[in-house]
């Protein structure tokens, strides 16, 4: 009995013939699609069920490895960074993170716990007023020039990460 409520394909001559219940009491008659048709259909449904699988894999890509293994990231601690050093290449975006559990650190391009700017330094960070972040923060620096920075907060003595970019 429920079988009936679904579309029962009906094959005829060069046709596929949809009959239910439904549609016989709504149409009074059978939508008929061509052979072509039905093929066109049969295939848009494979692509979408492609798409879909390829789009799950994604999601599942992006949920794994927290932040602490993504890469180019540099968590923050109570009062130091995560990371003593890291390699970037040119161009590429180092990611600071303030966990929401986190203190509030002030950084820059430094030298013993002082700012002191550097040629070819992030800009952002390049400065003598160095700059605030609080728990939940994250600063993206994009480090555009090879080199070695020494990334420090002045709020933590000690604290600060060697990035090298190559
Ligand atoms: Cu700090």
């Amino acid at each position: 009995m429920r079988r009936n409520l679904w579309y029962t394909p009906i094959m005829m001559r060069n046709k596929i013939c949809l009959k239910s219940p439904v549609v016989l009491l709504k149409m009074r008659g059978k939508p008929c699609v061509s052979w072509q048709g039905a093929r066109l259909l049969w295939r848009l449904g494979r692509v979408g069920l492609l798409a879909l699988s390829v789009g799950l894999l994604f999601a599942l890509g992006a949920c794994g490895g927290g932040a602490d293994n993504a890469p180019n990231t540099v968590s923050m601690d109570q009062a130091e960074f995560h990371l003593s050093a890291l390699t970037v290449r040119a161009g590429e975006t180092v990611h600071f993170v303030n966990p929401a559990n986190g203190d509030p650190h002030a950084l820059c391009i430094g030298k013993e716990n002082q700012c002191a700017p550097q040629s070819g330094a992030p800009e952002q960070l390049n400065t003598t007023t160095p700059v605030a972040t609080n728990p939940g923060d994250t600063l993206d620096i994009v480090f555009p020039t090879a080199g070695t920075y020494i990334v420090i907060c002045t709020l933590h003595p000690g604290m600060q990460v060697t990035i090298t970019v190559q």
